[in-house]
């Protein structure tokens, strides 16, 4: 097993371009990768773009442009989504990239040699919008069961992969590691779906020419599902860096709960095919709503990820995400949510933390950290607290409890605001205490840079702005959290820099 942490987002079709939930999906696996760095870890995230197939095809048809060009013009708003949101992925991976194809071709060849790729002939019906074989018995009113629209009659020459061979062998996989598929309510879905009999599937077509070609019959085309899981491994280094590859595999998958079958049923069949270890985890986030609807650009319901965070700040973005509803679970947008969110998470719970200490630290003590003073009760109880939130951030962080990680986070938010009003330094200077408000000034500039520090991963540049106001230069996703969690790490004599409310109030309806 790699010494490595590796994790993926699913590649996206560019079909369009990209809405909330490809951001939303993304997000959540940045929050991931950011935070296994700052914890140490040697880590490969990958994200990038599905770009064969043939919704791909109709697409650049309906362009009147070559299928290649479609794709060099449409991959650049998915570049430009991922930087706008510090997405931090270490690579981007096309599938019409060389590196790509040639591991798709190289894979096919040794199934087919081995006997796990075999000729047949395919009758049934295709839903180009899922890129999805369905059984007869599968239709709904004799429409795709998952969108609902129209399927195709294919009746061509195909081939077939074997799943049917590995499905026994995955389903105890899948018993003996309760915590490779997630959420649970998935993994009994993928049980069930199992259960009830999987088929070999059909993974080339003749009647499309878009995709890349079967090598030892170019007549077929590669079934686009087929081509796009392996960018996990010719992405990673398989078959031509082998280094690279034993240092990170196996992976962990962030992708939608749509494609949680092809993730958790025909990609490790594929993978037991090949000899190649299991994913680590496979998490299946769930879905924003509108109106009960599964919000993409085909259903007409579109909330465009860069005006959303033109608007309302990327870090506030990223902040709803993840705070807003558990990972796995659906939740509905609304603005008025989004902006609830903003007034009571981050303008006041935090934002106050920072404009009532701020100014105290400028007042007592000229706008530099003061040394510690004497140990109360209260700043001891203060310490003790912070060490225990973050032993339960760290544990839920490392099983993707993201929401809960953040309730955390707030929890020593409420505390130091609590902290203030008991701790009454305004009182201790009158009093002239002077020991005694160093070290509740102190404790509380530490509690707001540690709270920067584990908010990082979730808003990276929020913590570097807390970091600046703290007076500190070092941005702190570049710290880890082997020394930038450690009480103490802020030095008396900083010179603080108060700015501008991180998150100014939004007057605008809200909802609680
Ligand atoms: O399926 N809410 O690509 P895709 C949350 N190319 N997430 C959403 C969403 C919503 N309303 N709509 C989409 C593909 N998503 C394949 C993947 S991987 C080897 C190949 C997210 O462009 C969600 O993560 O249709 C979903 O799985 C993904 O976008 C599908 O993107």
């Amino acid at each position: 097993m790699g010494a490595g942490f590796y994790i993926t987002t699913p590649i996206y079709y560019v079909n369009d371009v990209p809405h909330i939930g490809h951001a939303y999906c993304t997000v959540v696996a940045d929050v991931v990768a950011r935070y296994q760095r700052l914890a140490g870890k040697d880590v490969f995230f990958l994200t990038g773009t599905d770009e064969h197939g043939q919704k791909v095809e109709k697409a650049a048809n309906a362009r009147g442009l070559a299928p290649l060009e479609h794709c060099d013009l449409m991959v650049r708003p998915f570049k430009d989504l991922w930087r706008r949101y510090q997405i931090s992925n270490d690579d981007f991976i096309r599938t019409t990239e060389e590196r790509h194809e040639r591991v798709v071709a190289k894979i096919y060849q040794r199934l087919y040699e081995q006997g796990d790729i075999f000729k047949s002939l395919y009758e049934g019906w295709y839903c180009i919008h899922e890129e999805t074989f369905w059984p007869e018995n599968r239709l709904v009113d004799g429409n795709c069961p998952d969108c609902g629209r129209p399927v195709e009659w294919l009746e061509e020459e195909s081939y077939y992969f074997r799943t049917s061979a590995y499905v026994d062998k995955l389903l105890k996989h899948i018993e003996l590691h309760p915590d490779f598929i997630r959420p649970g309510s998935r993994r009994n879905e993928v049980v069930s779906f199992i259960k009830s009999g999987v088929e070999d599937i059909s993974v080339s077509r003749t009647s499309i020419k878009w995709g890349i070609k079967v090598p030892f019959d170019t007549e077929h085309v590669i079934y686009v599902w087929f081509d796009a899981l392996i960018n996990y491994l010719s992405a990673v280094g398989y078959l031509y860096d082998e280094e690279k590859f034993t240092r990170f595999w196996p992976p962990v998958h962030f992708l939608g709960k749509d494609i949680i079958k092809f993730h958790a049923v025909i990609w490790p069949c594929m993978l037991m095919a090949l000899e190649i270890p299991l994913p680590k985890a496979i998490m299946a986030t769930g879905f924003w709503t509108l109106g009960e609807q599964k919000i993409s650009k085909s259903r007409g319901q579109v909330i465009d990820p860069i005006e959303l965070s033109d608007e309302f700040g990327v870090d506030a973005v990223r902040y709803f995400f993840t705070r807003e509803v558990p990972l796995g679970q659906d939740g509905e947008f609304s603005r008025s949510a989004l902006i609830g969110r903003i007034n009571h998470d981050l303008a006041n719970d935090l934002g106050n933390l920072l404009n009532r200490t701020l100014p105290m630290i400028e007042r007592y003590f000229d706008a530099l950290i003061p040394e510690r003073g004497e140990e109360l009760a209260l700043t001891a109880d203060l310490i003790s607290e912070s060490a225990a939130i973050i032993s339960r951030y760290h544990e839920l962080m490392e099983n993707f409890e993201l929401r809960p990680a953040l309730q955390e986070i707030w929890k020593l938010v409420a505390k130091a605001n609590k902290f203030i009003d008991e701790a009454a330094p305004w009182a201790l200077f009158k009093a002239q205490k002077d020991a005694q408000l160093r070290e509740v000034i102190y404790d509380l500039a530490e509690t707001i840079r540690i709270i920067a520090q584990l908010i990082t991963p979730f808003m990276p540049a929020t913590g570097k702005k807390i970091y600046e106001q703290l007076g500190l230069v070092a941005d702190p996703s570049d710290i880890r959290f082997d020394s930038g969690l450690v009480w103490g790490y802020l030095r008396a004599g900083t010179k603080t820099n108060r700015a501008a409310p991180l998150f100014p109030r939004i007057e605008e309806k809200e909802k609680r």
